[in-house]
């Protein structure tokens, strides 16, 4: 078959997953609650059809039927994130046993089906007893995270080579700090600073844990939402609002993380705005020292940006926003059901940046997905028929392969997500996976894009 765009044939594809949105069975076999097991528990009506994180799609009793159905569709990589309330619930430290043998299972079956385990550290889920000591903006809590991060190293490295510290780590300062969609519910700007700094603290400490252990024919990362900030148009005040989004959604964690020190006009907007955090004197160099081996992007939306309109009210919190207006381009494609835009060139202008400027670090598409409402409705012969979803991955694909035909250092492409998986505040308001979820019944039933993307991986190309 004559093939129009031709990926390398040690190529990663894949999807990925997180504990807190697809294990469920949140507080079985000593696991520990976590801020999202416990906000449901406060304020279920924060959730949409009231539906928490306890059953999900149980990917704590099904991974093997879920193994099978990635490799029937040609995986040959996944990513999970390890539960940190489940694999040590208590203050004392202690290994929970059942977590263990489930980590490792899910591990050993992965493997046994040749495909490769990529193990996330963090996602979103901090343990209630480590936010009971103050979450990120504790010092104690970042302390405790990188022995959590050695002892996953001590128990799975002999088998998992691929690791990163956290996903998407501006999203809790996002959602927990500043726009109130995750747990602890705060709004101010300088604890979220405190908390993303910290949060950059820890990673780098894990990292230093990790290459303390000299394990074999492995790399640590990070995976971050990388949204360009597209300004309005050329006027100098749009430039400049683009400009500061970009500062601190992007380059907040990616200069850090990936070139290991803070970019200098950050420092001075965050000092002019007497939001600096704590720190302590050896924190630079130990981010200098200690940058990502690999990156993962997860890129699903562009962020426009247009200089403000009107002063803000001086009465209300000071925010991010006060620096900038999100602008609504006329004629952009939309993904109505999520509210995001659909702007696959995003893709390439990512990985073109990542290239010019961050050294072409080696890095992949670690999430991209489309999440629909009423799939329902698209059902045809018992299943659903989402064309809609092949043209998103096509139009991502396609620019992906052009960065990497410009010589951008980029070794795969994961989709958000295998199965269609518990999202947040949304629940299952919107499904993302390959393979279609039946609340009722649990049945797992293949989508129309899980037939198209067997074929892709088993062409290497489309
Ligand atoms: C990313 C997260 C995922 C996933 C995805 C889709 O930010 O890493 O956990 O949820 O977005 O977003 P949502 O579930 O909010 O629709």
């Amino acid at each position: 078959m004559e093939l129009k765009y031709k990926f390398p044939n040690d190529f990663w594809w894949g999807s990925a997953s997180s504990g807190p949105q697809s294990e469920g069975t949140s507080i079985d076999d000593g696991k520990a609650l976590n801020i999202w097991d416990y906000w449901y528990e406060k304020e279920p009506y924060r959730f949409f059809n009231e539906v928490g994180p306890s059953l999900t799609s149980d990917f704590y009793h099904k991974y093997k039927q879920d193994i099978k159905l990635m490799k029937e569709i040609g995986h040959n990589s996944f990513r999970f994130s390890i539960s940190w309330s489940r694999l040590i619930p208590t203050e004392n430290g202690k290994v929970n046993e059942k977590a263990k043998n489930f980590y490792n299972d899910v591990i050993n079956e992965l493997l046994a089906n040749d495909i490769e385990p990529f193990i996330n550290l963090y996602h979103f889920d901090m343990p209630l007893i480590m936010q009971d000591k103050g979450g990120w903006e504790s010092r104690v809590v970042v302390n405790e995270y990188v022995k959590y991060a050695r002892v996953c190293f001590e128990l799975f490295s002999d088998r998992v080579k691929k690791w990163f510290t956290f996903n998407e780590p501006v999203v809790p300062v996002e959602g927990g700090y500043l726009y109130d969609f995750h747990y602890p519910n705060v709004v101010d700007f300088k604890r979220a600073v405190q908390v993303a700094y910290n949060t950059t603290i820890a990673s780098a400490q894990a990292i230093k844990e990790f290459k303390s252990l000299n394990i074999l024919n492995s790399k640590i990362g990070i995976i971050l939402n990388l949204t360009p900030s597209y300004p309005r148009s050329n006027n100098p005040a749009d430039l400049k609002a683009a400009n500061i989004a970009d500062l601190l959604f992007n380059r907040s964690f990616l200069d850090p993380c990936v070139m290991g020190k803070y970019p200098e006009e950050l420092i001075k907007l965050v000092k002019e705005h007497n939001l600096l955090p704590d720190m302590i004197d050896r924190d630079l160099q130990l981010i200098k020292d200690n940058v990502v081996q690999f990156l993962g992007v997860n890129y699903y939306q562009p962020r426009r940006i247009k200089a403000k309109a009107f002063m803000p009210n001086p009465e209300s919190p000071f925010m991010p926003d006060n620096f900038f207006d999100n602008y609504e381009m006329p004629g952009r494609k939309m993904n109505v059901s999520r509210g995001w835009e659909i702007y696959e060139k995003g893709v390439y202008d990512i990985m073109i940046n990542l290239k010019d400027n961050y050294g072409n670090i080696e890095s992949y598409i670690s999430e991209n997905g489309m999440g629909v409402q009423n799939e329902e409705q698209f059902i045809k012969d018992g299943m659903i028929d989402d064309s809609y979803r092949i043209d998103f991955l096509k139009g991502h694909l396609t620019w992906l392969h052009k960065s990497m035909d410009e010589g951008c250092n980029v070794k795969g492409y994961h989709m958000w997500t295998f199965i269609d998986n518990w999202s947040w505040s949304n629940a299952y308001k919107n499904r993302y996976g390959f393979i279609q979820l039946d609340l009722k019944t649990q049945k797992r039933i293949p989508k129309k894009s899980a037939y198209w993307i067997k074929e892709v991986v088993k062409n290497n190309g489309f």
